[in-house]
């Protein structure tokens, strides 16, 4: 056989040089177009990303988002002008989210012109959605690893799950280029330390050694051996002295490839700033380069140093072409066995389609439990528990757990498959451990690779995964978060364990649906709209028992997909009072609502599961549920009074917390903080009272 002719006249090792210092002087001069930028990282690592991409990601530029592709991570995300780099040069097209090729490249020359400016597809960070090609958002560091933890994990369900002796139609690796930040993060521990254990061979973090972060040298607070810290997690580590020594960065590549029972780290040292006069030193990693230091540069890599913008005849046919020859055969391969795969496994074909579509299958949801009205009830984590697992059959891309707490939040899949683990790729039950914060970003990573990913933990420990949290909101991925133990109602275990601000915390964040069930009926609901939503959703359920509302007799359930609804309606004319309330304290507005009935107050009872939710219905919807000329307002909900009084208005009250919890029997707390019939009646009379002086 005769080897592929070289694409460009150019010998190659003077067109592999080339490519890389066409990497570095557009990052330079996008960094100073824009006046703001991290230039030092692109500079040092172009030789390790396009070594990466021009010689081992199986990556087609016309294909971005063919399933089976490698994935490319930039946990690093302050070097964003390292992947716009090789996304332009390499071609990649742009693609709608209907997979459809837009008609111009996924960036192009003018869009890195226009570097961090607004409406980019070249953001300060890469973002999901934005830019064709980022396959994550990155930027907070320890993200992107554990992301990528995600996406190996997700390859491997895929390919347990799907793959037949005749098809293997998953087999793709997930590369994650990360920094010294990175390491010292302990989101990234965590996952590290999980993808170690679950023997994940096709993951490949690159670790840009440079010793420098923002402060100076990393020797002021970050002196552990890397390396001995993987080995002991179970990788293979392996170590690259020049980041500028392509055969050797080639080598380490190749042996990640042959490598088949562990995760790999690739310890790359590196100059940062490389070429540049601040090169080596913090400051290469913070500003622009100025004018003078630009030219400095761009001399020192023998560029002319007037120019902008420049890429040399021949490059991005070389990258391009270089990426084509060995991806686009395996696509196109791919392609004929999908069509072989659909004619011998239909309805694994069938699935599939629907997975990689976000398609809901019809009847998924038929056997949504319905619950009987019944006063002792059950508590909302275990009706969110009975939902999740008559769901979880119809969709097999379900695939989630707890952080060690699943007996308490109720959410152990029981469909069959078992638990995910080393030698079980394909089970749909996962063991997180106690890493709350790897679980929000590994489930993140699940979601951007078809799967329908939930995680668990109790309600408190929000807070503990935030920052993943929020950036499935950014990327608007449909991440299910289930929080039990939602309130006081905890109990026992005291302050600690009982959330107060982070309803109010949750509900801060765009994009995000925060639903907290009122009964087990709700609960179901609640799961069926996190189901269907593209956007990322919280559950957030009960340790208590909560009395089953007799839908009969009180408005059904299915309001939840309005964020909120009238439950119970004044009889005999219009309301004089709105008794407003979430979750385990809708039961008690009940109460408090046919009290005052028997008195003949007429009130009305408005479940609010979902502010989120209720803010995007018209205005005319929430004006009936809120009727502006009702201004005798109690809300009533076991958390911060944070964010209510837009819903009781300036004449109306909340009963809430306005201090920690405390350890004692739920019955006691709620005597304490006045989470009574009793007092909410009292709190009510004393509204309508005021409002009628
Ligand atoms: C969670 C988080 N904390 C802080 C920052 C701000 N920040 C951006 S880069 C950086 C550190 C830079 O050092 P390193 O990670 O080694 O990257 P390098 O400059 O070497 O590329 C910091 C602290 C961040 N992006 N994310
Ligand atoms: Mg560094």
């Amino acid at each position: 056989m005769t080897s592929p002719t070289p694409v460009s006249p150019i010998a190659s090792a003077a067109i592999d040089q080339l490519t890389i210092d066409t990497i570095r002087t557009l990052t330079l001069d996008a960094i100073e177009a824009a006046a703001s930028g991290h230039p030092g990282t692109p500079l040092a690592m172009a030789p390790v990303g396009y070594t990466l991409w021009s010689r081992f990601l199986r990556y087609d530029p016309q294909r971005p988002d063919w399933p089976n592709r490698d994935r490319f991570v930039l946990s690093v995300g302050h070097a964003s002008m390292l992947l716009y780099s090789l996304l332009h040069l390499s071609g990649v097209r742009e693609v709608d989210s209907d997979g459809r090729d837009s008609g111009r490249p996924a960036v192009s020359l003018d869009d890195i012109r226009q570097f961090r400016q607004l409406d980019s597809r070249t953001p300060g960070h890469p973002e999901y959605g934005v830019t064709t090609g980022v396959e994550v958002t990155t930027g907070p560091l320890g993200q992107g690893c554990a992301n990528a933890v995600g996406m190996a994990i997700a390859g491997r369900w895929l390919a347990a799950h799907f793959n037949r002796e005749d098809g293997v139609l998953f087999d793709y690796d997930v590369y994650a280029l990360c920094s010294d930040g990175d390491m010292m993060e302990g989101v990234a521990s965590e996952a590290a330390s999980l993808a170690g254990h679950l023997g994940l061979a096709n993951l490949c973090w690159v670790y840009d050694n440079n010793g420098i972060t923002i402060e100076g040298g990393t020797a002021l607070a970050f002196s552990e051996s890397v390396p001995e810290r993987f080995r002991a997690y179970g990788w293979r580590v392996l170590h690259v002295a020049d980041a500028n020594d392509l055969d050797a960065v080639a080598q380490a590549f190749e042996t990640f490839g042959g490598t088949k029972d562990a995760p790999t780290l690739i310890v790359v040292d590196s100059v940062i700033g490389w070429g540049s006069p601040v090169a080596g030193t913090a400051k290469a990693h913070s500003d622009p380069l100025g004018a003078e230091g630009v030219r400095e540069t761009k001399r020192a890599y023998g560029w002319p140093e007037d120019s902008r913008f420049l890429v040399p005849p021949g490059v991005a046919d070389h990258f391009r072409a270089e990426l084509a020859r060995r991806s686009t055969p395996l696509c196109k391969a791919w392609d004929r066995m999908l069509n072989r795969y659909r004619a011998d496994h239909p309805d694994l074909a069938r699935q599939l389609d629907d997975m990689l579509r976000h398609r809901l299958p019809s009847g998924w949801d038929a056997e949504i439990p319905d619950f009987a009205a019944d006063a002792t009830g059950i508590a909302s984590r275990d009706a969110g528990g009975k939902v999740l697992n008559a769901i979880a059959p119809k969709l097999p891309g379900v695939v989630g757990g707890a952080a060690d707490l699943a007996p308490s939040t109720k959410t152990k899949l029981t469909s069959g498959e078992g638990d995910l683990e080393a030698d079980n790729e394909a089970g749909r039950n996962m063991h997180f451990g106690i890493r709350e914060h790897a679980m929000g970003a590994i489930a993140n990573g699940m979601a951007v690779s078809y799967l329908r990913p939930f995680t668990a933990t109790f309600l408190v420990f929000s807070d503990y995964m935030r920052p993943p949290i929020r950036l499935a909101a950014i990327m608007q991925v449909p991440t299910i978060f289930v929080f039990s133990h939602d309130s006081i109602g905890v109990g026992e275990d005291g302050p600690t364990h009982q959330p107060i601000e982070h309803l109010a915390a949750l509900r801060a964040i765009p994009g995000l649906n925060v639903i907290r069930p009122a009964d087990a009926n709700e609960a179901a609901e609640a799961w069926r709209v996190a189901i269907a939503a593209k956007l990322p959703s919280c559950i957030i359920l009960s340790r208590q028992k909560l009395p089953t509302i007799d839908r009969a007799r009180y408005a059904p359930a299915a309001g939840l997909a309005r964020g909120a609804y009238v439950l119970a309606d004044s009889i005999g004319g219009d309301p004089q009072l709105l008794l407003l309330a979430s979750g385990s304290e809708v039961s008690l507005a009940l109460e408090a609502h046919e009290r005052l009935a028997a008195e003949g107050v007429r009130s009305r009872v408005v479940s609010m599961p979902c502010w989120g939710l209720f803010e995007q219905q018209p205005r005319s919807y929430r004006e009936s549920v809120l009727p502006p000329s009702v201004s005798v307002r109690v809300a009533v909900e076991q958390a911060s009074s944070l964010g209510w009084d837009r819903y009781v208005g300036p004449s109306g009250q909340t009963l809430a917390m306005s201090s920690f919890g405390a350890s004692a029997p739920f019955a006691k707390l709620q005597q304490k903080y006045g989470f009574t019939v009793a007092n909410l009646l009292k709190v009510a009379r004393s509204v309508l009272v005021e409002e009628s002086r």
